[in-house]
């Protein structure tokens, strides 16, 4: 049968079936044929497993149906290897907070993430009752947003739902992103009319969270849409291509078409389009920096993959080579 993944954790999942929740865990031939830690079932997957004859029992997943849509960011540790954040997303919520922990470069970053996802990014701007200048950061955020809508919410007033709701259409997925403390919990606990979540207040100084949701989490609403609470990242490593950060920054780019050079680093070579907006201000010079960080760590990444690849190649050679020198060794002397 058919079912969603709604939680994951070391292996163990919670699925949702027609029959209701249960749990589950891969069969023992798929553990052995996939290849990446990618295809593994992740919160939002649709599984085909074998039904059990009881509720309690554990079912077994055999196969991940083809994904419309993932969110993926490097793993954490030093393997640049991909971590499915969630899969099949329509609209990606990149939730920021308006107290201090409002940053229009993180915005820029999830931008990029959920462009190269295959989701819908909308900014959520959550905790409005706490905004000092609301014009001002509407205004910022939409300088950056790039025609992806802006929202303001607050979830603790329960104001701003029902644009929330414009976007969650019965039958469609959403996730919520966003650093700890931002308010996911508490939107979705606003949005089911419940203290459903778990949450908790931000650190007094600087507004940082608690890290209070630790593992990610799919939630049917009323209306026939389901959203996918997840933990704050601790820290956000893009895995994008260059074409998705042009995308983010299309007005840089656009500029960067009419350098003197085709390989122009826009770091002071003559003739650079970009400096010259620069120098007059068109393009602000925070954005400038985010723009060459964002690019600069795309490249970093690249390499890095590039370099485990030919490693997992060598070491994939030599098991061969191995094999092989066996081989020819009992076939000459059985
Ligand atoms: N003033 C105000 N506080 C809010 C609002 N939304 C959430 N909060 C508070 O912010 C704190 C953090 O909320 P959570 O919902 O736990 O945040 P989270 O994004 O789920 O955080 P993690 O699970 O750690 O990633 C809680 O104390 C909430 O009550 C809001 O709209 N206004
Ligand atoms: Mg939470
Ligand atoms: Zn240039």
């Amino acid at each position: 049968m058919a079912a969603r993944i709604s939680r994951e954790h070391c292996g163990a999942y919670t699925v949702i079936t027609e029959a209701g929740e249960r749990s589950a865990e891969v069969s023992g031939l798929f553990r052995h044929t996939v290849q990446a830690r990618s295809d593994f079932p992740a919160v939002g997957d649709w599984v085909v497993l074998k039904q059990v004859p009881d509720a309690r029992s554990t079912c077994v997943i055999h196969a991940v149906l083809p994904r419309l849509s993932t969110f993926i960011r490097k793993g954490s540790g030093r393997t640049p290897e991909e971590q499915v954040v969630a899969a099949n997303i329509d609209t990606a919520f990149l939730v920021s907070g308006l107290d201090h922990n409002f940053n229009p470069r993180r915005i820029e970053r999830y931008i990029t993430l959920a462009y190269e996802s295959g989701a819908t990014p909308v900014i959520l701007l959550n905790k409005s009752d706490c905004a000092t200048d609301l014009d001002g950061v509407l205004h910022e955020t939409e300088s950056i947003a790039d025609g992806i809508p802006v929202l303001l919410a607050s979830a603790t007033q329960r104001s701003g739902l029902d644009e929330v709701w414009g976007f969650l259409k019965p039958g469609t997925t959403g996730v919520l992103l966003g650093s700890s403390g931002v308010g996911k919990s508490s939107l979705i606990n606003a949005l089911l009319g419940t203290e459903t979540l778990r949450t908790a207040a931000v650190r007094e100084s600087d507004s940082r969270g608690r890290h209070t949701t630790s593992s990610r989490h799919l939630i049917p609403l009323p209306n026939g849409s389901v959203l996918i609470d997840t933990p704050g990242m601790r820290e956000l490593q893009l895995m994008a291509g260059e074409a998705t950060v042009n995308r983010v920054f299309d007005e840089i780019a656009e500029w960067a078409g009419s350098c003197r050079f085709n390989d122009c680093a826009h770091t002071g070579e003559p003739g650079c389009a970009v400096q010259a907006a620069l120098a007059t201000g068109e393009l602000c010079r925070e954005r400038y920096e985010s723009y060459l960080r964002q690019r600069k760590e795309i490249r970093h990444h690249q390499i890095e993959s590039d370099i485990h690849m030919k490693i997992a190649e060598q070491k994939r050679w030599k098991t061969i080579h191995k094999s092989m020198r066996f081989h020819i060794k009992y076939r000459k002397d059985p």
